[in-house]
């Protein structure tokens, strides 16, 4: 019998622990001097990789599919506990041909396969979006924990690209993350209850899938909190393992985001390590 070990063990236990990553950061070894940013820092900034026009275009497709009739229920369509605004819009490359034609003008699929050493396919899509005086925070997180235990990633082999469609100012939410943290694997405590992601989407603190504050401190004093800030038009490409959040949104100023997430084609999805059901493929596609 084969028993294969898992390198980023976490949900196990009510002590976790760090974990150092054993993984590559940046796959391809010809790539690691363009791409020192991200194997330092885990995140690399373009500037302007969409053009205005392209973003007016994003923004109207974004207010027709919060407000279609023929999506009123469907659960691609995230909405805030208290306010029922649109908190995200999953699946939004196959919702919109026009959001699927400004992520392949964005440039952010070649810097993934870059970054990654390989072919890449979506793993996930989503708008995020904070209106405001209203807009919810998200809580401290690495999206690879979450990816490995509910929808058995095996590796941290992944980079989200975060496109903006408004300007991102430090009042109105904007990515928060801890520049060097992608090295550590935090462990998270608990185990995953089913149909976990019904109430993790939604929770402004989630109770499964966060690190203790202990480790969120103990990062913070390692590493520190960068905010990227940037116009619209502006896109962030960060290491699934980044430890990252943002704020609520009370200023008047929206905050609008799109997020696509490239997983490579030799990291394929197995079975959840926590034991779960595999998540929809609105959150977690198999091709
Ligand atoms: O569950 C997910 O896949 C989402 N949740 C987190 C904590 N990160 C990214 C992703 O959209
Ligand atoms: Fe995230």
């Amino acid at each position: 019998m084969v028993v294969t070990v898992d390198r980023y063990a976490t949900r196990i236990s009510t002590v976790p622990t760090e974990l150092d990553r054993v993984d590559p950061i940046v796959w391809s070894e010809q790539m690691r001097v363009k791409h020192r940013d991200v194997e330092e820092n885990g995140f690399t900034v373009r500037r302007g990789v969409l053009d205005a026009s392209s973003v007016q275009r994003c923004l109207s497709e974004v207010q027709r599919l919060g407000t279609a009739p023929e999506l009123v229920g469907d659960e691609r369509i995230v909405r805030e506990k208290t306010s029922s605004a649109v908190r995200s819009i999953f699946d939004i490359v196959n919702l919109s041909p026009v959001v699927r034609a400004a992520v392949d003008e964005s440039g952010a699929a070649a810097l993934a396969r870059e970054i990654l050493g390989s072919e890449v396919y979506v793993h996930q899509s989503r708008l995020n979006y904070k209106p405001g005086f209203r807009g919810g925070a998200f809580y401290w997180h690495a999206d690879f924990e979450t990816w490995h235990a509910e929808d058995g990633m095996p590796a941290p082999r992944a980079v989200s690209a975060s496109i903006a469609l408004t300007d991102n100012h430090f009042f109105n939410g904007p990515l928060m993350v801890m520049p060097g943290s992608h090295r550590t694997f935090l462990q998270c405590a608990g185990a995953t209850p089913d149909r976990y992601f019904e109430e993790s989407l939604v929770e402004e603190v989630p109770r499964v899938g966060v690190p203790s504050e202990q480790m969120i401190t103990r990062l913070y004093a390692r590493h520190g909190i960068e905010v990227l800030t940037g116009d619209a038009g502006s896109m962030t490409v960060f290491d699934s393992n980044l430890l990252h959040a943002s704020s609520g949104n009370i200023s008047p100023v929206p905050r609008a985001n799109i997020f696509v997430v490239f997983n490579s084609v030799e990291n394929s999805l197995g079975k959840p390590f926590s034991g779960t059901a595999p998540r929809p493929e609105f959150l977690a596609f198999r091709p």
